[in-house]
């Protein structure tokens, strides 16, 4: 899938990726920590495997709190790359 998904792409993924919900042209998902530390250690880890993938998210960071949204711009839309990053997010909670 190197080209924007479809509806029916977009649905199957989204059933691996617990939380992960559509918004627009991407998928966003709210994460919470104890505290602000573990927050950044979880951002460090998605941030090495978001420059590995050269496919990087649109994030928030407030205390406790993260919040990602990820999209392909060079596409419009979402792609494959939005959802392996999505599994590898999952994987550095
Ligand atoms: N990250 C995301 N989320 N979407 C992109 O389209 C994208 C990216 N494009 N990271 C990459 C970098 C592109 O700008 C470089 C030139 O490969």
């Amino acid at each position: 899938m190197a080209n924007k998904a479809s509806e029916a792409e977009i649905k199957a993924a989204l059933e691996q990726l617990p939380g992960w919900e559509h918004e627009d042209d991407g998928i966003e998902k709210a994460f919470e920590f104890d505290d602000f530390k573990q927050a950044w250690a979880f951002m460090e880890k998605v941030a090495a495997e978001a420059e590995a993938m050269d496919h990087h998210p649109e994030w928030t960071n407030v205390y406790n709190k993260v919040l990602i949204r990820l999209s392909t711009h060079d596409a419009g839309g979402l792609t494959d790359r939005d959802f392996k990053l999505a599994q590898k997010v999952e994987a550095a909670v």
